[in-house]
């Protein structure tokens, strides 16, 4: 965790957006309040399409964001705008495949199949201890990571079961997984090696992961090696959510104060939020950046820049524009806090499903 923040926190804050996050006044929430109005407005003109496919891999732990992400993710699904197909663990941590099913069975989908690595991998706990007061407190069935299904084998049964060209995985945590899948063979589920598997079945990978134009960021540092076969080898276009995006999205003050009592999404950020001088002003929000803009497209939150991530044997990145580039990255376009508003909202989200329904 130490690492974590030191690689995430380097650069400087940004005053502006803190302000902007303060905690609500009425006044406040009403303006803001109007500008999502505004922003929901534009989007719910926009003519329904069919659900975003999604996979879901994320490390979920040390950092909190993954909690917030699956909650987005889950509050998406909800309105009809994706559909989550399965989630896996890109840490090994015992705690992470629990925690995820009481994200999951809290909003009514305890039964969503959860994969984790079987290979050697990055293996991180959360130093705040929010994992086992999670699972200490809030219904789930799932033991410990170790006994969820292979992240692979998940990966390959979800991919050839669907159409071609129509799944998008977000990854918000290591790219073991990726890199696993991509040297992965033929099996039961699929004659396909992994990569043609991906090539055929996959329509883009949104990608918390990186920083731009140039540095070193956590999700890409922590599993260097697999970072870069995943990303040298990924034959479909790449969406990238750096590390500057979601450092300037801060969420987290409105749902501690107004969330449901009873919500382990909101239980998170209560633990968490005081314990760190830097979230005095809500949590960076990362990995929310990414389940946003997989779903919703990035048009209505940031610019788009082609080119190439160039990856680095340490774990570093650098980037070069290029047009014709199979990878793109997030610029930002709207103010941060009015993203952070939006994904607040949706972390806030209750769902209406009773539990076991999917
Ligand atoms: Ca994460």
């Amino acid at each position: 965790m130490l690492q974590r923040l030191i690689i995430r926190t380097a650069a400087p804050l940004f005053l502006a957006a803190i302000a902007a996050c303060q905690p609500d006044t009425s006044k406040t929430e009403s303006k803001q309040a109007a500008a999502d109005s505004s922003a929901t407005a534009t989007v719910a003109n926009t003519p329904q399409t069919t659900p975003v496919a999604i996979i879901f891999d994320t490390d979920c732990g040390p950092d909190y964001d993954d909690v917030g992400a699956l909650a987005v993710l889950h509050a998406l699904t909800d309105r009809g705008e994706s559909q989550i197909l399965g989630i896996v663990s890109s840490n090994l941590h015992p705690l992470v495949v629990p925690t995820v099913d009481v994200i999951n069975t809290y909003f009514g989908r305890p039964n969503l199949p959860i994969g984790a690595p079987k290979t050697k991998g990055v293996n991180l706990d959360a130093w705040q201890h929010w994992p086992d007061s999670l699972v200490a407190k809030y219904p789930h069935d799932a033991k410990t990571t170790a006994q969820a299904p292979d992240a692979v084998a998940l990966y390959r049964k979800i991919l050839a079961a669907q159409a071609d060209t129509s799944v998008t995985i977000v990854t918000v945590g290591f790219l073991t997984n990726l890199r696993n899948l991509l040297e992965s063979k033929a099996d039961a589920n699929s004659q396909l090696d992994g990569k043609e598997l991906v090539r055929r079945k996959v329509k883009q990978w949104v990608c918390m992961g990186g920083k731009f134009p140039a540095g070193k960021e956590f999700n890409i540092e922590k599993d260097a090696a697999s970072s870069k076969i995943a990303i040298d080898n990924w034959p479909t276009p790449v969406l990238f959510s750096g590390f500057e995006i979601g450092e300037k999205v801060k969420t987290g003050l409105r749902l501690i104060k107004v969330g449901a009592k009873d919500s382990p999404v909101r239980h998170a950020f209560a633990i968490n939020i005081p314990m760190a001088k830097e979230d005095k002003n809500g949590r960076m929000s990362w990995d929310q950046t990414a389940v946003l803009v997989a779903v919703r497209g990035a048009a209505p939150y940031y610019d788009l820049q082609k080119g190439k991530f160039i990856t680095k044997a340490d774990g570093s990145n650098g980037w070069q524009d290029d047009p014709n580039g199979m990878h793109t990255r997030l610029v930002q376009k709207i103010p941060p806090d009015s993203v952070a508003y939006q994904i607040e909202t949706l972390m806030m989200h209750q769902s209406q499903k009773p539990v076991n329904g999917q």
